[in-house]
């Protein structure tokens, strides 16, 4: 039997290289598999400030964006979350039945109100588990592929499922984390303690996937590196070791390939081959990209195809949710 598969990414900042490898990658990877639906998650990207029109503009780039990574709407179901109506249906009755005390313990919700005042968070923010629990469980899907940051989410979402399932009956599939073993977690190129993030404020960190190849190397060969000389997998050294992370899963070499592809060569030698590597493959995406942009029709109609074939799925598990909690 063929897995049905889910996953998405919120337009709340310009796709980033950790987005790619650590998403949409692995995504285009495991459509000829299985059933999957890919979608742009926009309810979850007003959870915090957006302006209108970027939001607008960065939805339909990232729809652009999945196609040129190869994401085939021949295989695959590809949609914007707002589109199709379910989620936000699902999201709601889920919200009943889901603990006060099962969100307070999510990190990344904590991670978010520590960098920010506790007054400007939405309650939208702190929800933003259900609404992915809703997004998942509408699919009923078996796999959900994301990066390490996301490993809790779907763990909430495994709750939610197996509490409703016992309190009405077999509804939800109960669905599983698939993390990548390489570019699971890229870190910032500023600052390789933490994630490199699309909404980070500070761009020398990220490197978005639309960067044209001059600012991509300038990034790359101003990242943060420790004082050391000897390019090597190392936890102390977290900015080398992020820069042969990103190599490494660029070009498909091991980690002990890539120390050995390095090996009696210094940091200089890494950032450069890293450049080019990342130049190189982030060149054909950009050209596919652009063509999306220049037909914006072609767009329009593989998004509002991709709408009407997630929504006869989620319409049947709404309607199944409805009856059993007494909505119908
Ligand atoms: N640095 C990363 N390394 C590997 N994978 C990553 N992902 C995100 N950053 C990295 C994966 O990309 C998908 C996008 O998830 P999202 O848009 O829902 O939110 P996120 O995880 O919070 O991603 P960002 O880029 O950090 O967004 P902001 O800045 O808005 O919070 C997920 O599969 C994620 O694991």
């Amino acid at each position: 039997m063929q897995k049905r598969v889910l996953s998405g990414i919120q337009p709340s900042g310009e796709l980033t290289l950790g987005n790619y490898l650590g998403a949409l990658r692995r995504w285009v990877s495991m459509q000829d598999k299985n059933e999957s639906y890919f979608c742009i998650v926009d309810l979850h990207a007003i959870t915090e400030p957006q302006d209108p029109q970027d939001l607008r503009r960065r939805t339909r780039d990232i729809a652009a964006l999945y196609l040129a990574a190869g994401l085939d709407s021949a295989k695959s179901i590809i949609f914007v979350q707002s589109h199709v109506r379910a989620h936000s249906e699902l999201g709601w009755i889920l919200n009943c039945m889901t603990p006060m005390g099962w969100l307070e313990r999510m990190t990344q919700f904590k991670d978010k109100v520590a960098k920010g005042s506790a007054e400007r968070v939405s309650v939208g923010l702190f929800d933003y588990p259900v609404l992915m629990a809703a997004d998942i469980l509408l699919y009923q899907a078996h796999l959900v592929p994301v990066g390490d940051d996301q490993r809790q989410h779907v763990e909430f979402t495994r709750d939610v499922a197996l509490r409703f399932n016992h309190r009405f009956g077999d509804t939800f599939t109960i669905p599983e984390p698939l993390i990548g073993d390489t570019g699971a977690r890229i870190m910032s190129l500023s600052d390789p303690t933490k994630k490199m993030s699309k909404s980070d404020e500070d761009p020398s960190g990220t490197i978005a996937l639309l960067d044209p190849p001059e600012l991509v190397r300038r990034k790359i060969m101003r990242a943060k590196t420790d004082s050391g000389t000897e390019p090597r997998f190392d936890d102390e050294r977290p900015g080398i070791t992020n820069l042969l992370e990103i190599f490494s899963a660029l070009t498909g070499k091991s980690r002990a390939e890539t120390e050995a592809h390095f090996a009696g060569r210094g940091y200089g030698d890494v950032k450069r081959e890293l450049a080019d590597a990342t130049i190189t493959a982030l060149e054909p995406l950009q050209r596919e990209h652009q063509r999306y942009t220049d037909d914006p029709a072609e767009l329009d109609r593989e998004l509002r195809k991709g709408c009407e074939r997630a929504s006869v799925v989620a319409e049947q598990t709404l309607r199944d949710v409805q009856e059993k909690v007494g909505l119908r």
